[in-house]
């Protein structure tokens, strides 16, 4: 042992403490993901094996232990002295951070990137690891704990031909201190994942532990190809055959596999690099785009089916209904963005983009068929999206939810601060000239609605859109059409009192402004700026006092507080019409008297439901609705 060697040994040291002590730094996390990934890191081995054309099996299976072993068919780390190191090859790849890919032969590690950490970061991380190189008819055996080298490499003579690796890890538990267990499906997917875009290798996965005893194979020997397979098995592809383009250029490897489907309205195109999934697309994927949108466009013109005078078709029409996969293979991959899941590297974009433009152009140039269809359903999907744009455009002129002119019929308030601004929601016009006089016009506005609003038949979208008292108050309210944000800053009133009679077509008409506001604008519930107005039933006279009440029971403890034979006089309020517009200023208007009910998102919720009875197709229901409820429908009753 020479000084030069206990040097060596201290920097290992280093480090794998180094990564003992931030396993964060090298593997994200010591959660189950992190955990996952030590597997991860040893299988990538494996394949950057098979890439290499050396390795065509990979065994992955969790002992009964809970330990994980991968072995492939490969070469077999070396296992010769290491000049540089003094050790054998199999010690330094374990030991050194970084040493996989640093030494032995050419090419390089495709699975670099977000793994590619090293085989060393899992010996760093496992109580204890064992390897077992095949190579020159001898089997070499070495075991490690906590990342250090126990004993000498032992060396077997091992007669067969047999070439190639096992590595069997446990993680140490004082590490990964949430769990050690792996999951069954998390692994699985992984596996069949990489055996899809690893064409050809035959990755098997057996689960030993007791209790849970299984074993698969995944082996696709078309690769992506039957990763599109599998992926639209249960739709009807518009072309039979997977289109596949595949090509190298500047050490970059494109492979695509595009396919599709009749009944598919959207597009589902996933890509990799270096076999990691890049959720967050990057330069593979905007090549690809970008070359789909160019190459079907002009093979369309030049087949004369989009016409000299017609507009491109959009990237968004042709790849209506596409499944694609595009797996690319960098030497020098840039991860991107938060989670490192963003392909960044340039170059990709333009040789993704030539690449698969030329050797597509030629795949549809002799598959005539194949790409019409194709070109017809983007047409269809161009249609439809114009089809779709122009209804829209049509429903907001036609109403007037787009128009900035308020209703003729709203008497607004001065104040423009929405924040002190109410508005009364009132039912028909006699009410609303009550309300209108006895308001207090600085902050209180008031709509008067027609009791036409109850002529809506079915509970139809469209139909509540084209209501012309709807549309009033879409637009006095200055909100915004169903499925537009929600913008607060253009709302005109904070306090929106809804105020009807209180007889069935009150309850209605509340009803169905309710359903509006449950439906269509919850927010507005959600933030509880709804309110429904609460106006006396009952005015009672005795001498020169009266007194308002509310409700049949607020009337009968009046009168029961009154003197045995007092004589009083019962006024019944039909409607708000009838009311003086200074009773409902007292009753019901002014803030310093009036109660005002907040609609909670349950009232609206009720609501919503009865008016699905009230105003459905169904017409049994409502009828029944109506018998039972409808003479005594009241505001009180409701209970809202
Ligand atoms: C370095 C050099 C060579 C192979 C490997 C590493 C290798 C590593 C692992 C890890 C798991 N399985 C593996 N298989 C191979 C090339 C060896 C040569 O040139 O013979």
């Amino acid at each position: 042992m020479t000084t030069n060697y206990d040097a060596q040994q201290i920097q290992v040291l280093e480090g794998l403490e180094a990564v003992r002590k931030r396993p964060g730094m090298y593997i994200g996390t010591t959660g189950p993901r992190g955990l996952h990934h030590l597997v991860y890191e040893v299988v990538d081995n494996s394949v950057d094996e098979a890439l290499a054309g050396y390795c065509k099996t990979i065994d992955v299976s969790i002992n009964a232990d809970g330990s994980v072993s991968v072995t492939d068919d490969g070469r077999g780390i070396p296992t010769g002295i290491v000049a540089k190191t003094g050790k054998s090859g199999l010690e330094t790849v374990l030991t050194i951070l970084h040493a996989g890919g640093k030494f032995g032969g050419g090419g390089y590690k495709v699975s670099g990137g977000l793994h590619g950490v090293g085989i060393s970061v899992v010996n760093a991380l496992s109580e204890w690891v064992e390897v077992t190189v095949w190579r020159d008819k001898k089997a070499h055996v070495q075991r490690f704990e906590r990342g250090i080298a126990i004993g000498e490499m032992q060396i077997q003579p091992y007669p067969q031909e047999r070439t190639g690796t096992s590595v069997t890890f446990l993680p140490d538990d004082t590490i990964f201190t949430e769990t050690t267990k792996f999951d069954y499906t998390t692994l699985s997917g992984r596996l069949r994942e990489l055996a899809y875009l690893n064409g050809g290798v035959r990755i098997t996965f057996i689960d030993r532990r007791p209790d849970s005893e299984r074993e698969e194979v995944y082996f696709y020997e078309g690769g992506i190809r039957e990763y599109i397979s599998y992926m639209n098995r249960d739709k009807q592809p518009l072309h039979e055959e997977v289109i596949f383009v595949q090509g190298e250029r500047n050490n970059i490897q494109v492979e695509v596999a595009l396919q599709w489907c009749v009944d598919a309205y959207n597009d589902n195109i996933i890509g990799f690099a270096n076999n990691i999934r890049t959720v967050d697309g990057g330069t593979h994927l905007e090549g690809l785009k970008a070359v789909l949108t160019r190459t079907l466009n002009s093979i369309g013109r030049k087949r004369n089916k989009i016409k000299e005078n017609e507009s491109n078709l959009a990237g968004e029409n042709i790849r209506e209904g596409l499944t694609a996969v595009i797996s690319v293979k960098v030497p020098d991959p840039e991860f991107e963005g938060q989670t490192k899941t963003k392909l960044g590297n340039s170059e990709v974009r333009g040789i993704v983009d030539s690449l698969v433009g030329e050797v597509l152009t030629e795949y549809l140039e002799f598959r005539p068929n194949v790409c019409d269809a194709i070109i017809e359903k983007a047409v269809q999907a161009f249609k439809a999206a114009e089809a779709a744009r122009h209804a829209r455009e049509m429903v907001r002129r036609k109403s007037v939810l787009e128009s900035s002119t308020l209703p003729g019929k709203l008497a607004d308030c001065a104040t423009r601060d929405p924040s002190e601004s109410e508005i009364y929601i009132v039912e028909g016009d006699s009410a609303g000239g009550s309300a209108k006089q006895g308001r207090d016009r600085r902050f209180q506005a008031i709509l008067p609605l027609r009791g036409k609003i109850l002529n809506i038949e079915k509970t139809d979208d469209a139909k509540i859109y084209k209501n012309t008292e709807i549309q009033a108050l879409i637009t006095a309210l200055g909100l915004g059409i169903k499925g537009e944000e929600f913008d607060m800053s253009q709302l005109r009133y904070h306090r929106i009192i809804i105020m009807t009679d209180a007889d069935v077509d009150g309850a209605h008409i509340r009803t169905l402004l309710l359903t509006f506001f449950y439906r269509y604008q919850r927010m507005m519930v959600d933030q509880g700026f709804v309110y429904i107005a609460c106006p006396p039933l009952y005015k009672v006279e005795r001498g020169r006092s009266h007194y308002y009440c509310y409700s049949d029971r607020d009337l009968q403890t009046r009168l029961s507080s009154f003197p045995e034979n007092a004589s009083y006089n019962i006024q019944r309020f039909k409607g708000l019409g009838e009311m003086m517009p200074q009773q409902l200023w007292d009753t019901t208007m002014n803030p310093e008297t009036r109660t005002l009910k907040r609609v909670e998102i349950e009232d609206a919720a009720e609501a919503d439901r009865t008016f699905t009875v009230l105003m459905g197709d169904r017409v049994a229901p409502r009828r029944e609705f109506i018998e039972t409820y409808g003479s005594k429908l009241n505001l009180n009753d409701l209970d809202i």
